[in-house]
């Protein structure tokens, strides 16, 4: 009897013990490098009854320390301290209470080749950008995850996936290289929410299909594929001369994600879903010396909106969090660079100890921060290489020309005249360095060109033509190159033609392509190859020669190489005499067309009167005669 109720009573005690074991759910980052600049690495790792625990790795060759439990007993933070010997492989650490243990996996991992990956971005390379879910469907077997609602997968609904993912990406690679470009940006590829949002508004029913809206960041989302699938995009990519930028999202995550109903820390966002501010985005705060704090304060913490909860890189275990997770995606993948999205809603002291991570881990990391400004003067302020009024200097490797883009809009859609582009470029004496911004043509938030009022297809090509020729590194965004149209998000995520299999036409190859198409692919391939070959395009000055209400000419030199670049937006041919003494041009200096016109002229007198056709944009090069 006795022996029984003792065996009763530890059979209860067990069943205690169990029912408290330490439960662990999920560890992150899941694995990293020995001989890393991040040294110890710190885990956050997600779970149940982890009040008291200690832990313990079954290699000496990691130490944990420093353990940290958040009060629910939800959360358990531990630096790992990794010795540099420590060979590839996956280990075990030992997460003990007093009522019970588990054991999570660690990986060790063996570096990617540094020559063939990390390689950054320069002004030789342009950027496609392209939105996975809107470009191709490789891979038809990920359109419907189990989790997701038949109506979340629809391409009648521009807000719902449509299939696209990254095996898409992959298989159309040739068609990325037949067009020149050197680097693809994709949206996000971190896991988003399956389901579908309903509501009785007008953006409704809708899906996180653009990726903006994480619910893990150490995940590959399931419709677009896996880490397997993106490791082998990232070395086809390589394969081929393409480099690979990661959209990642720092700012904020989606409202799905765990942390949201279970935050790590009290204080890991700013505020809670019940209770936040809403982003006013007064963002000229930011650069005002004069802000008053609880301006300011609203645009760094003030929710991007109510499903999108802002992280608090002010607590130092979130920015020891987001940095580790930058590196982790560049160490696993082998991408070349990181787009950053909504930059300035961070405190720019987190921006420069980010910038510094990834330079100090990969040398030629590239991080191009998405200031989405008209205004010079701000993008300016976030660009690195100076530092700002508030002692800052954020390292950050570049700005998108937000500005310059905006003007050229507006003038090759008739909206200004011509020479607004070299009034705007003269800010350029703001950059400490501007021949390292990014310049766009468009991107997947603002209209397509070709459905801006006033929008003509020459337009259209005298704008891609200039953000080619202008100084910078130019980033096009997919389907520009072909024209197509769509006014505001989500009619200008339309599915490019030929990349999903009920497509009847494939603008992906030349006989699939409408004649308009063909023109606008035809030409930016042109000018593209243009800047391929001739690095004064790509590494030059930029130097005014002429400007007036209906054109712009100027030079783009490098000591042994010069190029002339007209833009004519007037309906007639033109003829433009430029101060060539003033670049240095001899006379009797032959200058022969390279694109776009057909006459050749010499520099007379120390001018040259160059001929340029109506509507369109012409290059010339120098033939000097010894
Ligand atoms: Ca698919
Ligand atoms: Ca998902
Ligand atoms: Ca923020």
């Amino acid at each position: 009897m006795l022996t029984s109720l003792l065996l009763f009573c530890i059979f209860i005690f067990q069943a205690v013990a169990l029912a408290n074991a330490p439960v662990v759910i999920k560890a992150e980052p899941p694995s990293w490098w020995a001989g890393h600049t991040i040294n110890p690495v710190r885990l956050l790792v997600r779970g149940q009854n982890l009040a008291g625990a200690h832990v313990r790795a079954t290699t000496r060759l990691l130490q944990p320390s420093r353990v940290l439990v958040n009060s629910a007993e939800t959360y358990l933070f531990v630096d790992l301290n990794i010795n540099p010997r420590t060979p590839p492989g996956t280990y075990s650490l030992i997460i003990e209470t007093a009522h019970g243990r588990t054991e999570v996996p660690f990986t060790i991992e063996r570096p990617l080749a540094a020559r063939t990956n990390f390689q950054g971005v320069t002004v030789d390379d342009v950027i496609y950008l392209i939105m996975i879910d809107r470009f191709a469907n490789g891979d038809e077997s990920n359109d419907t995850p189990r989790d997701a609602p038949a109506e979340a997968n629809d391409r009648r609904n521009p807000r719902a996936f449509h299939g696209g993912d990254l095996r898409g990406v992959i298989n159309h690679l040739p068609y990325m290289k037949e067009l020149g470009i050197t680097t693809l940006w994709l949206t996000p590829w971190h896991d988003n929410w399956n389901g579908i949002n309903t509501c009785d508004k007008s953006w409704c029913p809708n899906t996180y299909y653009h990726g903006y809206h994480s619910i893990d960041y150490y995940a590959v989302e399931d419709r677009f594929g896996d880490i397997t699938t993106l490791r082998e995009l990232v070395e086809k990519a390589h394969r081929l001369g393409l480099k690979v930028v990661q959209d990642q999202v720092a700012n904020h995550v989606g409202s799905r994600h765990p942390w949201a109903r279970n935050p790590p820390l009290p204080d890991w966002f700013h505020g809670t879903l019940a209770q936040h501010d809403q982003n006013r985005f007064a963002n000229s705060v930011l650069l005002s010396p004069h802000a008053n704090q609880d301006d300011l304060r609203n645009v760094l913490e003030g929710w991007f909106s109510d499903d999108l909860p802002d992280m608090n890189q002010e607590q130092p275990e979130v920015a020891r969090y987001e940095i580790q997770n930058a590196l982790w995606w560049i160490g696993v993948s082998g991408i070349d660079g990181i787009r950053q999205d909504t930059i300035q809603y961070m405190p720019r002291p987190f921006i420069r100890d980010l910038s510094n991570a990834l330079h100090r881990q990969y040398q030629r990391m590239w991080m191009v921060g998405e200031v989405f400004e008209r205004d010079a003067a701000q993008t300016a302020f976030f660009m690195g290489g100076h530092t700002g009024w508030d002692g800052v200097d954020t390292k950050l490797d570049s700005v998108f020309d937000f500005s310059l883009w905006d003007v050229s809009l507006k003038v090759f859609t008739g909206k200004l005249p011509v020479k607004a582009l070299r009034d705007q470029l003269k800010y350029d004496a703001l950059y400490p360095d501007v021949t390292k911004i990014t310049t766009l043509v468009n991107n997947h938030d603002t209209p397509r060109f070709m459905s801006l009022p006033g929008a003509t297809l020459e337009g259209a090509m005298l704008h891609t033509a200039f953000t080619l020729s202008v100084r910078g590194i130019p980033q096009l965004y997919a389907g520009e190159e072909i024209a197509m149209e769509g006014k505001e998000d989500p009619e200008n995520r339309r599915d490019f033609p030929g990349g999903f299999p009920a497509d009847q036409r494939s603008a992906f190859n030349a006989l699939g392509r409408t004649s308009i198409e063909k023109r606008m692919f035809d030409w930016t391939r042109s000018w593209i190859s243009l800047r391929a070959d001739h690095p004064a395009l790509r590494h030059g000055r930029l130097i005014d020669l002429f400007y007036d209400e209906e054109s712009y000419a100027f030079a783009r030199q490098i000591p042994d190489q010069t190029v002339i670049v007209i833009l004519n937006r007037a309906d007639h041919d033109r003829t433009v005499v430029l101060p060539a003494a003033a670049i240095g041009l001899r006379n009797g200096t032959e200058l022969q067309p390279l694109l776009g016109a057909k006459d050749r002229s010499r520099v007379v007198s120390g001018r040259a009167s160059l001929v340029v056709p109506a509507k369109t944009a012409a290059a010339y090069g120098l033939r000097i005669n010894k």
